[in-house]
């Protein structure tokens, strides 16, 4: 068995992975190191997209160099890249699709919610183009969701929300390679449909349509969520709040959430401060909610609720023995959740209908019964406090204070305190000066074939002391918590430059120095990551492809990570990945992608002004983007 210290960064999952062992349970961590990847797999080689298959096409020209149909390996290659972009599309339009139907169902007083987020909504509304004189909230929400389901629905024109969030350079572009996106069930079911056996198959068409879908995932998945989300439960502001293990409480009853639509862990929350007293019926002190993944950055966002951990170790919070129910809804839950909670006392709890693991209890959400499912889960939680092993109880202790909150609004609200005529300009000379180098958006995940944070904080850490402002989100953003860089405490790691003006811009609002990174949410809130760079753009006068900006998923594993990443890469951004992507078998696909040189003007880069950077080790990693960004500087006229 691998050192645990080999696995995770984090001590207090390491101490966790030794009891695991003692134990007797498996982890995803013991899981990856049994599972041997397939080399054909692993290089996109492998196509199953019939019966007449599997197909895979062997390399260096020893063996088949053709599918049973004829394919060959860039169409293989290309049109599974296209698969997991699709998927990771899909995935982020089904969750801002059900956020429309919660505010719909909110305005006509079917579900017990409340629009919170007036001036959010106002913003919008104004911005899809609708008149908001003399409406009330009621009225534009409605609006803005009927605007917003027509991204599902219209059979002509482009995608209400790119319209609405994309810079007009970036459009353009799309508009002269007519690949914009109309609807996003549209475009998911075309890529199917493309995708299918006697398909297109034509590798540069697949990658155009996987541009396509990068943009759907980009706008009617990821901003839309963000935006629904913030009209429905507010806009974030900064909060301070604590990461690791060790906010699981011993003399708590404890629940964590996990998952990505906050519909019901925001109900979890409120009903788990309602119930608090019943918790001590049963002896304990009270309820403790903490937050996993990315329904935990949402929670954290908006309710400063603290985080246990992120994706490759969210088996580790039941392997306490103290916590009494793991409730989820959907994506990036690992169904071995359930197996490890056989072994405790914790009830795994899911909640949606699409969404079920067998074994598991489930209490089914709807956004008209939340507070009934609420309540359920959280007298579940209390009433499985009594059934705890205190011989399986140990808890790591550390905690780690960080700050998040840092949406779009709230960072222009940190830079009025400087200059509360022209927010934006402090920030711009801080790059024309090279206080600021440029800015890297670190997002992504944490994989259970990688050591965990590992290499998410070692970039980070290399693109601070070089003066690049990190943005965080995701799975990444809980890493850099957990090791001090979303704390002012970070700054210490940071050059000069990006330590004085973080320093000045924090003092401005009553905080030490601002963090080195800026935690700006959950994956769906890499739009708010697009929404900066659009500002800054239009702020310059130049395009987002311009500008001295790339964006990094240094221990990625979900395909919503390709299809967030092509999104990026369609701005124009460049997206390093530190796992292999799976494309490796196909030279046309990555040199598409990569843009080593060879037919320049077909790369995404020669494109878009963006390309996908594959690179395992992060110092390098950093190396290269650094180079990157001060080429832009350079094209910019900076120095
Ligand atoms: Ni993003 Fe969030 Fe985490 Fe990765 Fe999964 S939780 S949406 S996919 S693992 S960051
Ligand atoms: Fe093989 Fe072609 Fe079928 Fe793919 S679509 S499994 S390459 S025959």
């Amino acid at each position: 068995l691998p050192k645990v210290t080999d696995l995770s960064m984090d001590t207090g999952v390491q101490e966790l992975l030794l009891k695991a062992r003692r134990e007797g349970i498996e982890t995803a961590f013991d899981r990856a190191t049994k599972m041997t990847q397939c080399g054909f797999g692993a290089t996109g080689v492998c196509c199953k997209h019939c019966l007449e298959g599997p197909c895979r096409i062997a390399p260096n020209g020893k063996g088949p160099q053709l599918g049973v149909c004829g394919a060959n390996v860039d169409t293989i290659v290309a049109r599974n890249f296209l698969t997991s972009v699709t998927e990771g599309a899909a995935s982020h339009s089904e969750h801002s699709r059900e956020i429309i139907h919660a505010i719909l169902e909110v305005i006509e007083d079917k579900a017990p919610y409340e629009i919170k987020g007036k001036d959010k909504l106002q913003a919008v509304a104004s911005g899809l183009g609708i008149d908001t004189t003399g409406k009330d909230s009621k009225q534009l929400a409605k609006e803005v969701a009927l605007k917003a389901l027509e991204d599902f629905q219209k059979q002509q024109g482009t995608l209400n929300w790119l319209k609405l969030r994309a810079h007009e350079k970036s459009s353009q572009t799309w508009q002269e390679l007519g690949i914009l996106p109309v609807n996003a069930h549209l475009e998911i079911v075309k890529s199917l449909s493309r995708q299918v056996m006697g398909g297109d198959a034509d590798p540069v068409n697949l990658l155009l349509g996987a541009i396509t879908l990068g943009l759907v995932d980009g706008y009617s998945g990821l901003h839309m969520s963000t935006d629904l989300q913030d009209i429905l439960f507010g806009i974030p502001k900064v909060i301070k709040t604590e990461y690791r293990l060790g906010v699981i409480k011993e003399e708590m009853v404890n629940i964590s959430v996990h998952g990505h639509v906050p519909l019901l862990a925001e109900k979890v929350v409120e009903w788990a401060r309602k119930l608090n007293d019943r918790a001590k019926e049963v002896g304990a002190e009270g309820i403790n909610v903490v937050g996993v993944c990315c329904s935990g950055n949402e929670l954290l966002m908006r309710q400063g609720v603290s985080v246990a951990t992120n994706y490759a170790s969210q088996e580790m919070p039941i392997i306490t023995g103290a916590l009494e129910a793991m409730v989820v809804d959907i994506q990036c839950i690992m169904p071995g959740l359930q197996e490890v909670a056989r072994c405790y006392h914790t009830e795994v709890i899911t909640t949606l209908p699409h969404v079920k693991i067998s074994g598991a209890t489930h209490v089914e959400f709807t956004v008209e019964k939340a507070d009934e499912a609420a309540q359920e889960i959280i007298l579940r939680a209390i009433a499985n406090f009594k059934k705890r092993d205190p011989n399986k109880i140990s808890i790591p202790n550390e905690v780690t204070e960080a700050y998040a909150g840092f949406s779009v609004e709230q960072i222009v609200d940190a830079l009025k305190a400087v200059n509360s005529e022209d927010p934006l300009k402090p920030l711009v000379d801080a790059i024309i000066s090279g206080d600021i180098l440029g800015a890297v958006g670190l997002v992504g995940c944490t994989n259970p074939r990688e050591k965990q944070d590992s290499a998410n904080v070692a970039l980070a850490k290399e693109l601070i002391k070089n003066n690049v402002l990190v943005v965080a989100t995701g799975c990444s953003a809980h890493s850099l918590g957990k090791f001090g860089l979303l704390s002012p405490d970070g700054l210490k790691y940071a050059g000069e430059g990006l330590r004085n003006t973080l320093t000045v811009v924090g003092q401005a609002n009553g905080l030490p120095g601002l963090p080195p990174a800026l935690h700006m949410g959950s994956c769906v809130d890499n739009s708010r990551i697009a929404d900066l760079l659009t500002a800054l753009a239009n702020y310059l006068g130049v395009g987002v492809r311009d500008l001295p900006v790339a964006g990094s998923c240094p221990e990625t594993h979900h395909p919503k990570a390709i299809a967030i990443g092509t999104f990026f890469i369609a701005n124009g951004v460049d997206v390093h990945v530190g796992v292999n992507p799976q494309v490796t078998g196909s030279d046309l696909v990555v040199n598409v992608l990569t843009a080593n040189k060879e037919d320049y003007a077909t790369t995404t880069d020669g494109i878009f002004g963006g390309k996908l950077i594959y690179e395992k080790d992060p110092v390098q990693a950093a190396a290269i983007i650094i180079d990157r960004i001060k080429a832009k500087r350079h094209a910019l006229g900076l120095k």
